[in-house]
């Protein structure tokens, strides 16, 4: 068995892993109690990332439209159809649009290509899609971008606020780090937010801001340290905001007490991720957020700061080697000299002029048809992007198509001409440089599957292909070295990055290396910092569209489902993608809870099941942003979100449109446990989730059932249940084992899933049971599963409550529920609340 400490696949918390191979493709998952990221700690995601690795749906070979080809004839068509491109049309017609999941090696050689050998900076990332208006705040206040704290200040820190980040959900290890310094110091948590988020249950204030209110409220509460004399008379931004004005929708209440907060509490840290960059002012979001921080003098010391949290597990590598299409590498920008300066570093021919197109603007170009060649890596447009009916149909226009991803069959993919197969987590080595800026390894776990390689040598490979020099590493040891050689531009420039001390570091070391932090702890101290003046603005309602849509994330999901979606464990969390509605707005439109729902906007519609919810505020409604085509028949987030961008950073308003809703009907709902994956056809909805040795699908039809579509072939035993107008068909495969089971209803309820999905693939599958969808002694109902590490559901946290657990520790210790990953444990916390609160209402 080998032991490899390495990175977390997903977030840029960027925990430390031992992983431990147990074989060809099985890995024991723990946290490195070594990494000063999480010390130990993994979140409900990593934990199960041994859920993820199995080779199931993988892309293993390249292929040119649905034939399988060797590399030389792919990588061929791939370097031939650019530099036709390019010799056509110019070096613009050209893009790549790539991600904050690559390596910082292949970020590094993508940008390389682009900027210096194309010669455009047509080169994007999803970035845009999350952290760019961080990025144009840091850049407008700090003249580069960079967050100047670390994760110790938040342990240092007496106040935190949250803004728009569901931190327990998003961030779970920092949502335990912020807990571990409420108990150690008495912290106060406060959320500003939206929505009641389990994140904001949990906090000492929620401040329930208006969406896009933050502008204001921020420039409120500086206004209001101006007027208790706690910010210099030399710090005030001009124009004043104005005390007393509008700020953000908060109630005065509210807003006395978070300003008798921020006052009483020096060492503050300001959080802030999608809720503030996913905005038409995110820009201006982050600029008031660190204004408050300037003002107060309330940076550079322990435990205070502006923290922007990055999504992405490399996020932070990206920017540093210029993902972003307006930087050039190494934080440099595009003045002549700065350009001079990476063309002569590179030795490129052909450096671009200046800044390329961002995201929105780019599928804009290739819709128009301006740009004629994509490449995208490591990420899912056709699903993340807004619009994204809109993005399918340039992808569909674009004359060459090419996708490095390490699934076969994403939405994205579906549109390639060229698909190239990446190795995936577990198998791919380098660097990645979390929200703190600590850079740490990924190491690979296993062999490259099939004839998969890694996303660096694959752009190595094609510009080689192109004749250009500079691109033939050995490894990426050696493509890190000439990325933080590079960082000596950095400094020329003065700016704060610099990597130069491993500019020269050794394979061996390489592999060794141990995670180590860029820039310090406190790397604006000493520096010029600015104070940039904003102003709220706010956008006109459309009577057409009342509610405000609001769009984000589930706990247990990562994006677009790619990997996290083949986990039965994670699956367990949130089953189907939710419209979540205040009640007041789900009477008006006639929608009811657990029914489905259509949202409709001016750019699309989907359908969720309602979930009808005071967690939501009037006017405002929240979908998921996880579902794909691959998933379900609806679902589809961003179907809804218009192309507005914020003007500065060019990010879109992911979080704020107008949108309306209406009840969805059907004649009948069913549900369907089987093996394989096949999606049903004809029906008015249907959405899948892992279980263990197969799918469980929630169905909707009209008409009649066509059992035929929708079960596979083998012995079928079918039974009605005319007291309960329900059917049940179960089939059987050769072997006399489950393999599929359905259940159907027109007006009753369905029965419970869990037990009929636990016996799919069992040998021998009692069939009198299934029909009765029930076993003949059946086991205690133990709820919806509430700890997915234990498998505990509510029913029993509910009973350890009821005979006098109080405490999610307590909890933890008479029923095990939320001691593995602790990602669960506001959960158990708020149905504590609720219970306590239940028991203490007066008899009426
Ligand atoms: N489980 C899970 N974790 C993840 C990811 C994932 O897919 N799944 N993705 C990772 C990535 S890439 C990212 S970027 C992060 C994102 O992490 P977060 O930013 O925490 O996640 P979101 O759910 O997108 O949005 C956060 C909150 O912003 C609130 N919000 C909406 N509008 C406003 C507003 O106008 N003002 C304020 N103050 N708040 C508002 C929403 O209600 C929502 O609760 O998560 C990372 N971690
Ligand atoms: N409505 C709405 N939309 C949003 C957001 C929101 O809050 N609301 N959030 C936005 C944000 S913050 C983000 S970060 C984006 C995320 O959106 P995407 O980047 O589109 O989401 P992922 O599912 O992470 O896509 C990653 C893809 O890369 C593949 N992949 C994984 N590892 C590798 C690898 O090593 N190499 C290669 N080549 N491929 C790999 C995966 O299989 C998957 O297809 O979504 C954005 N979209
Ligand atoms: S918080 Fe969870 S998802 Fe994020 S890096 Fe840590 S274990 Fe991975
Ligand atoms: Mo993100």
């Amino acid at each position: 068995m080998k032991q490899i400490r390495t990175t977390c696949a997903y977030c840029g918390v960027g925990c430390g892993i031992r992983a431990e191979v147990t074989g060809e493709r099985s890995v024991t998952i723990k946290g490195d109690a070594e990494h000063p990221a999480n010390f130990g700690r993994l979140c409900s995601k990593g934990t199960h990332l041994g859920e993820t690795v199995s080779l199931d749906g993988r892309l293993l070979h390249p292929m040119i439209g649905e034939r399988q080809a060797g590399w030389d004839e792919a990588l061929d068509m791939v370097a031939d159809k650019m530099r036709d491109c390019i010799e056509r049309h110019g070096p613009d017609s050209v893009a790549l649009y790539v991600s904050g999941q690559l390596l910082t090696e292949d970020y590094y050689a993508a940008n390389k290509l682009m900027k210096g050998f194309v010669g455009s900076a047509n080169i994007d990332t999803n970035s845009r899609l999350c952290m760019a208006s961080a990025v144009a705040a840091h850049n407008r206040a700090f003249a580069e971008d960079v967050v100047p704290v670390t994760y110790e200040d938040l342990d240092d820190a007496d106040l935190i606020l949250l803004v728009g980040s569901n931190t327990a959900w998003c961030h779970p290890v920092i949502w335990q780090r912020i807990e571990a310094a409420r108990e150690a110091r008495g912290t106060k948590i406060v959320v500003i937010d939206p929505r009641r988020t389990e994140t904001a249950e949990q906090a000492d204030l929620h401040v329930p801001v208006v969406p896009d209110g933050d502008v204001a409220l921020f420039n409120a509460l500086l206004a209001e340290m101006g007027c208790r004399g706690l910010v210099g008379e030399h710090a005030l931004p001009r124009p004043l905001p104005q005390a007393g004005g509008e700020n953000g929708g908060v109630s005065v209440e509210t807003f006395a007490t978070l300003a008798d907060l921020v006052a009483a509490h020096p060492r503050m840290v300001t959080v802030f991720s999608m809720g503030a960059n996913q905005s038409v002012a995110g820009t201006d979001k982050g600029n008031a957020i660190i204004n408050l921080h300037l003002a107060t003098g309330r940076i550079n010391a322990p435990g205070m700061g502006p923290f922007s949290m990055t999504g992405q597990p490399n996020a932070m590598g990206g920017r540093e080697v210029g993902g972003l299409a307006n930087m050039l590498a190494s934080h440099l920008g595009f003045s002549d000299q700065e350009r001079a300066d990476v063309a002569a570093f590179w030795q490129a021919p052909r450096m671009c002029a200046g800044p390329g197109l961002k995201a929105v603007d780019l599928f804009r170009a290739v819709h128009e048809g301006r740009v004629k060649f994509l490449w995208v890596m490591a990420t899912n447009p056709a699903v993340s992007m807004p619009d994204a009916g809109f993005v399918r149909e340039a992808l569909a226009r674009c004359e060459t198509v090419v996708v490095s991803d390490v699934i076969a069959d994403t939405d994205t993919a579906k549109f390639a001409h060229v698909r190239l197969p990446a190795l995936a987590w577990g198998e791919k080595d380098g660097t990645v440089t979390n929200s703190e800026r600590r850079v740490s390894r990924q190491r690979a776990l296993f062999d490259a599957p099939g004839d998969s390689r890694a996303d660096w040598a694959i752009v190595a490979q094609v510009a080689q292909r192109m004749g250009f020099a500079g691109f033939d590493w050995a490894n990426a040891a050696a493509v890190f070295r000439e990325y933080a050689a590079m960082t000596s531009l950095a400094v020329k420039h003065d700016k704060v990055l610099d990597l130069t001390d491993v500019a020269g570091i050794s394979d061996a070391d390489y592999d060794a290396m141990q995670p180590f932090l860029w820039g310090g702890r406190h790397p604006m101290a000493g520096r010029a910092m600015k104070i940039v003046p904003v102003e709220a603005r706010t956008r006109l309602a459309d009577p057409a569209f009342p509610l405000r849509l609001n769009t984000g994330r589930y706990r247990d999901q990562w994006h677009t489902m790619t990997r996290t979606g083949l986990s039965p464990t994670l699956a367990q969390h949130r089953r189907e993608p939710l419209l979540e509605v205040h009640p007041d707005d789900a009477a008006a439109a006639g929608v009811l809870d657990g029914a489905l729902a259509r949202v409709i906007s001016a750019s699309g519609a989907s359908i969720f099941r309602a979930s009808v919810t005071d967690a939501q505020a009037a006017g405002q409604v929240f979908v998921p942003m996880h579902w794909t085509d691959a998933m379900a028949s609806g679902g589809r987030g961003n179907l809804l979100p218009d192309q507005s961008v914020d003007p500065v950073s060019g990010q879109p308003g992911f979080k704020n449109n107008a949108c309306r809703i209406e009840p969805v009907a059907s004649d009948w709902r069913a549900f369907l446990v089987q093996r394989d994956n096949v999606a049903p056809p004809g029906l008015v909805w249907w959405s899948r989730s892992a279980i263990a040795g197969g799918w469980l699908y929630e169905l909707a039809g009209d008409g009649a059932v066509d059992a035929d579509a929708l079960l596979p072939a083998g012995q079928r035993i079918e039974a009605v249940d005319m007291a309960r107008g329900m059917r049940r068909l179960a089939v059987l495969g050769d072997d006399g084992a489950l393999k599929a089971a359905l259940y159907v209803t027109r007006r009753g309820q369905l029965p419970a899933r869990e037990w009929i999905s636990g016996q799919l693939g069992t040998a021998g599958a009692a069939l009198p049971e299934l029909l009765a969808a029930r076993p003949s002694t059946p086991a205690p109902d133990r709820g919806p599963v509430v700890c997915v590490c234990h498998g505990i559901g509510a029913m029993e946290i509910m009973a350890v409550a009821e005979k006098g657990a109080g405490t999610v520790a307590e909890v933890g210790k008479a029923c095990g529920a939320g001691t593995n990953c602790g990602s669960c444990r506001p959960a158990i916390a708020r149905m504590l609340r609720e219970w306590n609160e239940a028991c203490v209402e007066p008899a009426q």
